[in-house]
């Protein structure tokens, strides 16, 4: 079997073309089908009659969601770049080709989407842009199809070609140990933990012992599954579902690895890595990045040999991890800045490296290093290192800078002060196991706030606020509108009340851009006996899966299609009056005139007297 993956631009219309192919909705969550927008990678499982078959991995397009399309990237083989016809080669799209390059595509196909909304020239246009793209690219051969998922056109040609890309694919190394990235952790109620994962290499079989890492414990496949078929075993380029008995959700998240006892965990890895062009100039010789490897995103530092690479060409260096993973000989990964989260190259992994490489501290390192072991959890401003260890206090700063890098101290901001890393990892552990174990039990919450948290583990708050930004910076941890959580973590209705919010906030196929009555929302919750509820409209609202205009209440999804008949009435005929935006959207004044004020007060229209323009970006 083998992994098809998707890439490409937000809103190009890759699930739309998984289901199209598939039959499968790939967006899972309810957040993205009110959105209309993948915020995490989904699953389908294509299937042709001659027994021909794949799993097709679904990643988002939107950059802010880019950790979690290179989660799903590296077990993809036959890559489906989509670019939409009517607008052609976006950001997204080279971006997902330049992280593609460095990973395991054997194969790409292009899939031009949305061919009903542009004319023969237009499409022309499109394939010249793509193919300019491409050109130099691992995708540079890549056969070009223009499809529609709304009259058909173009689908089952595509589907052929797919078919005769997977036959021709070589098959994943069988007789290599088991490796399986984990990217999604969930409990089945009656089965107990069950992870999924694209199997990278090796076979699977149910009864088998194998090596859960970080956790480094020895679990048995209970059973096995792909696509909801049990299996008795499964060879490499399958997504499996694997039963582990004994282990609990809350312990594993997305990046750990169940593999063949073969691999020992290690932190600092020897690499070849190739810079892209772009990025060079960011480059140095001790470079913080994050890693990405498998389905896991592992800060780190890249320390290169010699001096940085001064162009694309491969170079030899070794990856320094926060923490120990598993990875095969020759696994791929990438790496990104720190902050800004920009893309500086990938590689492959080599040999393991049993002891760290680091140079002997100096005395003064050691000063400084001591001082703060010595506060714990207290942090230090430079001062106050400087006072502890007799230096002066650029001198202080500059040594716990060097701490910083080195992965040995961590810095806070607003004011900059020191915090031994040892007491920091502790209480970061503490702070994950709290919010993982708070999402398994409210997963429709956004996450837990500061106060809850420095409660529960008895820190100051101020303190803990601080502790968490940069927490969140480092990406150990995610926040969004006031809530912390883990960073995979995605909240998710219940059944139950997921139907709830289908019914409270429907939609009238005849009035589509009508909206439901806070009110009576409001009313509903209130008087329904779900468990959550209002936590999860909290959820919803703080997503944009539903939006609050004045005392009304639509669905994402309406407002990106009323912003978007706005912004095309007004790219046609220039600015709109009430009347014209109302026409627009075919409802009445009632609706159009908070929607307009809530248009300007979001900053996606300026008001000049009765007429609204779009505000320049
Ligand atoms: N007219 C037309 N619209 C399409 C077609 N394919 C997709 N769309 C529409 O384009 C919008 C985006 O489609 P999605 O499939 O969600 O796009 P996506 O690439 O998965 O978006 P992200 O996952 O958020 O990056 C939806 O409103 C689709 O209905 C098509 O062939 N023709
Ligand atoms: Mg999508």
């Amino acid at each position: 079997m083998h992994v098809i993956g998707t890439a490409g631009h937000v809103d190009h219309g890759k699930s739309a073309l998984v289901r199209a192919l598939t039959g499968t909705d790939p967006d899972r969550w309810i957040e993205e089908k009110l959105r209309g927008m993948t915020l995490d990678l989904g699953f389908a499982h294509l299937r042709y009659d001659d027994g021909v078959e794949a799993g097709i991995v679904d990643v988002p397009g939107h950059e802010r969601f880019l950790h979690n399309m290179l989660a799903g990237a590296a077990g993809m083989e036959l890559l489906l770049l989509v670019v939409a016809a009517n607008e052609g080669v976006r950001p997204q799209t080279l971006e997902h080709l330049a992280i593609l390059d460095f990973l395991n595509v054997r194969r790409t196909i292009v899939v031009i989407t949305k061919r009903d909304l542009v004319d023969d020239e237009a499409l022309a246009t499109t394939r010249a842009e793509i193919a300019g793209a491409i050109r130099g690219t691992f995708a540079a051969d890549a056969r070009a199809f223009a499809v529609s998922t709304l009259t058909g056109e173009g689908i089952e040609e595509l589907r052929a070609a797919i078919h005769d890309a997977l036959v021709a694919l070589p098959p994943r190394a069988e007789s290599a140990p088991a490796f399986l990235p984990i990217d999604r952790v969930f409990a089945l109620s009656g089965h107990g933990t069950i992870v999924t994962g694209t199997l990278m290499q090796g076979a699977l079989h149910a009864g088998d012992t194998l090596r859960l890492d970080p956790l480094g414990r020895d679990v048995r496949v209970r059973s096995l599954q792909v696509f909801g078929a049990s299996r008795n075993a499964v060879t490499g380029g399958a997504r499996a579902a694997v039963n582990v008995p004994g282990v609990d959700v809350a312990e594993l998240h997305r990046g750990a690895v169940l593999h063949d006892a073969a691999f020992a965990p290690a932190a600092s890895l020897r690499v070849r890595f190739r810079a892209l062009a772009d990025a060079v100039a960011l480059l140095r010789r001790r470079t913080p990045v994050r890693t990405y490897l498998g389905a896991a995103e592992i800060l780190g530092t890249l320390v290169f040999d010699a001096q940085p690479p001064i162009d694309g060409e491969p170079v030899e260096a070794t990856l320094h991890l926060r923490r120990a993973t598993v990875v095969y000989a020759g696994e791929a990964f990438v790496v990104r800045a720190v902050s800004p989260k920009v893309l500086l190259g990938g590689g492959t992994t080599g040999a393991l490296l049993a002891a760290p490489t680091e140079e002997m501290p100096a005395p003064e390192v050691a000063a400084v290093a001591q001082a703060l072991a010595s506060s714990g959890l207290r942090p230090l401003s430079a001062a106050e290192l400087a006072a502890a260890a007799n230096l002066r206090e650029e001198r202080a700063a500059e040594l716990a800078g060097t701490l910083v890098a080195n992965g040995a101290a961590r810095r806070l901001h607003k004011p900059v002060l020191y915090l031994d890393a040892t007491a920091a990892d502790t209480l970061s552990r503490r702070i994950f196991e709290v919010l993982a174990r708070r999402e398994a039990e409210a997963p429709w919450m956004l996450g837990t706030t500061s106060l809850a948290l420095a409660r529960e583990l008895g820190v100051d708050e101020p303190f803990l606020v601080r502790f968490l930004a940069a927490d969140a910076e480092d990406g150990r941890i995610g926040a969004r509108a006031g809530y912390y959580a883990t960073p995979a973590h995605q909240p998710r209705l219940t059944a139950e009340q997921q139907e709830f919010f289908e019914r409270a906030v429907a939609i009238d196929p005849a009035q589509p851009f009508v909206p439901s009555a806070l009110d009576d929302v409001v009313a509903a919750v209130r008087t329904t006996r779900i468990a959550g509820l209002s936590q999860a409209f909290d959820t919803l609202v703080a997503t944009g899966a539903l939006v609050k205009v004045g005392g009304d209440v639509y669905r994402g999804s309406q407002i990106t299609e009323i912003r978007r008949r706005l912004e095309d009435a007004v790219r046609r005929n220039g600015p709109v009056t009430m009347a014209r935006f109302r026409d627009a959207i075919g409802t009445t004044r009632k609706y159009a005139v908070p929607l307009m004020e809530w248009f300007d007060a979001t900053g996606v229209t300026v008001r000049d007297g009765d007429l609204r323009t779009l505000r320049q970006r």
